[in-house]
């Protein structure tokens, strides 16, 4: 069924809420569904998007809103962004309601099946008589799963690495390890050059090779400026421009450890299939650490004992949590990007891959038909 979708994002920091609402935006329009996104800061999109919007994609500045008169069939509010209330007021006067949804932030934490698909009816204000339903995305079946668009997987076997490298001016060295990163600032720079060094001893003491492929942003910023920092000796690294979304997704598919961060990415790397480090976003009251541990549960669940703990410590240090563990256990970065690490990577991905994807997911539930979702 061909529906008109609002999409509603506001920028509170960073690029994951343009970047997760570019995503579906465009995942929704390739599957025949026509999309408005309206947007108070599209800035991001220049260098996200210079291809500009596919069919059936519209990007709307936020306040033209206020006077739309033509109401989409399907309403998304994404990450709780609260709607001009002239919007809903039409919303409301509609002869056959929006379905309206709150697409919330992903998270691994066991409240996520409990909320999923739960409903708030608007008993007044502007939108009274309208019913909100909360959608969230997550890991497990009873959740609504993660973006993927059609296609992926046979995209990134068909991926030419070394061809993309080399179009961004990126010579690998041979033997050398590519690590991607993308992080925020900044006292954990220093812990992750610590747990790198460590981390890049092979079994005969050398240092692993690695070139370390790093992001726009105050990282790299700092490391142009290295004061009191060092690399490990056998580590170089090179600065990368922003990226397009695309290819984005394609220096994730080129490395062979990703260092990711925030919503978005983090999901990337692991359809990505490849080892990866999970940097989370980090809020005032501490509400990120159990947020990561959860997902770390999850995540490791399968995982053989010995690498669940590398993982963990590796991951608790460079999220600058806590763990006993860290000194000995993080040891290796370069045990955590090598086979053990990537075959629990794939089956990890192959986990995931059998649920449903959130458009999929999404679309069934407004065409009144929940699955398994409800
Ligand atoms: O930028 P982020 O830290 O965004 C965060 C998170 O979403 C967090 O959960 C949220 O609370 C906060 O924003 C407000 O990281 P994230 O989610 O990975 O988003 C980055 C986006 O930028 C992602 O879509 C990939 C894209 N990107 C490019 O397209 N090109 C690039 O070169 C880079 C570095 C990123």
């Amino acid at each position: 069924m061909k529906l008109q979708w609002d999409v509603f994002c506001r920028v509170i920091d960073n690029f994951g809420d343009v970047g997760v609402s570019w995503r579906l935006a465009c995942d929704l329009a390739s599957r025949g569904q026509t999309v408005r996104l309206w947007l108070d800061d599209a800035s991001a999109l220049r260098w996200m998007a210079p291809e500009g919007s596919p069919a059936g994609v519209a990007v709307l500045p936020w306040s033209a809103s206020g006077t739309e008169v033509n109401i989409g069939d399907v309403v998304v509010e994404t990450f709780g962004c609260e709607l001009p209330e002239a919007f809903v007021a039409r919303m409301a006067a509609r002869s056959v309601p929006p379905r309206w949804i709150n697409l919330e932030y992903l998270s691994a934490e066991s409240y996520v099946e409990r909320s999923h698909g739960l409903s708030s009816p608007q008993f007044s204000g502007p939108g009274a008589g309208l019913n909100k339903r909360f959608f969230y995305p997550g890991f497990t079946a009873k959740t609504g799963g993660l973006l993927r668009e059609p296609g992926l997987f046979e995209a990134q076997a068909q991926f030419d690495a070394s061809g993309w490298l080399a179009g961004l001016g990126v010579q690998r060295r041979p033997g050398e390890r590519i690590v991607s990163l993308f992080a925020y600032p900044p006292e954990s720079l220093t812990t992750l050059l610590k747990l790198l060094a460590q981390g890049s001893q092979m079994g005969n003491g050398a240092l692993e090779p690695t070139l370390l492929l790093v992001c726009p942003g105050k990282v790299q910023e700092q490391l142009r400026d290295m004061t009191g920092l060092s690399l490990p000796s056998a580590w170089r690294w090179q600065a990368l421009p922003y990226l397009s979304q695309r290819d984005f997704d394609h220096l994730l598919w080129a490395a062979d450890l990703n260092l990711v961060r925030g919503e978005d990415s983090f999901v990337r790397a692991q359809w990505a299939g490849k080892p990866f480090v999970w940097q989370i976003y980090p809020q005032a009251d501490g509400a990120h650490g159990p947020k990561l541990e959860a997902f770390m549960d999850l995540w490791l669940a399968q995982a053989e004992p010995a690498l669940a703990r590398q993982l963990r410590a590796l991951w608790r240090g460079w999220n600058g949590l806590p763990s006993s563990a860290v000194a000995g256990a993080a040891a290796s970065t370069g045990q955590v990007a090598g086979s053990a690490a990537a075959a629990h990577a794939l089956q990890w991905r192959a986990n995931l891959a059998a649920q449903p994807d959130l458009s999929t997911q999404l679309m069934r539930w407004v065409s009144g038909d929940p699955g398994k979702s409800s």
